[in-house]
C-alpha cells in the first residue's frame, strides 16, 4: 500500500501527461459529510473530474499554442478553437474548469448567508436571500438532463443561469460567482434520483466567503 501506484486515486491524482493537472481538492474528502459524502466525492473528483483533465490534455496534444493558455481562456472563446478539437475542448475544458470552480464554492465551514456587498447585491436583485435561494433552486431543478446552475455577474447585474452539459457562462462573457453541479453523477450515489434533496443539502456547505470575494473583485 506504500507504493505510489497503489495510493488511492481519489487522493493522489494520476501523474500529469500535461499541460493540465487535477488540482488538489480545497478540503478533505470527508469535509462536506453528510451533505456530500466522501464516497461520492471520491468518484466525482477522483474519477469524473480527473477524466475531464486527461481528455482535455489528449485533445490538446499537438496544439502547444493552445496548451499554453489557461482553461478559462480556452472555454471563453470556443469559436477561436480549431474545429477538429472544438467539441472536445468545450466538453473537457468545461468539465475541468466547472468542477474546479464547483469545489471552490464549497467548504466545511460553509452554509449560512453571505455578508457585505454580495449580501446587499442579492437583496437588491432578489428582494431577499430566501427569494434568491428559491429562484436558484428552481434553476437547479429545472436543468433538463445534465448541467449546472450558476449565480453570475452579467455586467454589473447578478443573474441566475443554467448551462447544459459542460458549457460555461464565460462563453457569454458573464462572470461566474457560484455554481452547483446538477449532473446525476454529482448526487446519485447518495440521493439517487432525488436532485431536490441534494440541492437543498448543498446550501449547508456553500463557501460564501469565496463567492463574496469573487463578487468584491469584480466590483472594484
Ligand atoms: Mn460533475
Amino acid at each position: 500500500m506504500s507504493t505510489p501506484e497503489k495510493t488511492n486515486a481519489a487522493t493522489a491524482p494520476a501523474p500529469a501527461i500535461g499541460p493540465f493537472t487535477l488540482p488538489p481538492l480545497p478540503f478533505e474528502m470527508d469535509a462536506l459529510d453528510p451533505y456530500i459524502d466522501a464516497r461520492m466525492l471520491e468518484f466525482h473528483y477522483g474519477k469524473h473530474h480527473a477524466t475531464y483533465v486527461n481528455n482535455l490534455n489528449a485533445a490538446l496534444a499537438g496544439y502547444p499554442d493552445l496548451a499554453a493558455k489557461t482553461v478559462e481562456e480556452l472555454i471563453s472563446h470556443p469559436a477561436a478553437l480549431p474545429e477538429t478539437i472544438r467539441t472536445a475542448v468545450r466538453n473537457n475544458g468545461g468539465g475541468h474548469a466547472n468542477h474546479t470552480f464547483y469545489w471552490n464554492c464549497m467548504s466545511k465551514k460553509g452554509g449560512g448567508e453571505p455578508a457585505g456587498g454580495l449580501a446587499r447585491a442579492i437583496q437588491h436583485r432578489f428582494q431577499s436571500f430566501a427569494k434568491f435561494q428559491e429562484e436558484f433552486n428552481k434553476a437547479a431543478l429545472g436543468v433538463f438532463g445534465s448541467g449546472w446552475a450558476w449565480l453570475v455577474l452579467n455586467g454589473k447585474d447578478l443573474a441566475i443561469e443554467q448551462t447544459p452539459n459542460q458549457e460555461t457562462p464565460l462563453a457569454l462573457g458573464h462572470v461566474p460567482l457560484l455554481v452547483v453541479d446538477v449532473w446525476e453523477h454529482a448526487y446519485y450515489l447518495k440521493y439517487q434520483n432525488r436532485r431536490a434533496e441534494y440541492v437543498a443539502a448543498i446550501w449547508n456547505v456553500i463557501n460564501w466567503s469565496f463567492v463574496a470575494e469573487r463578487f468584491a473583485q469584480q466590483a472594484k
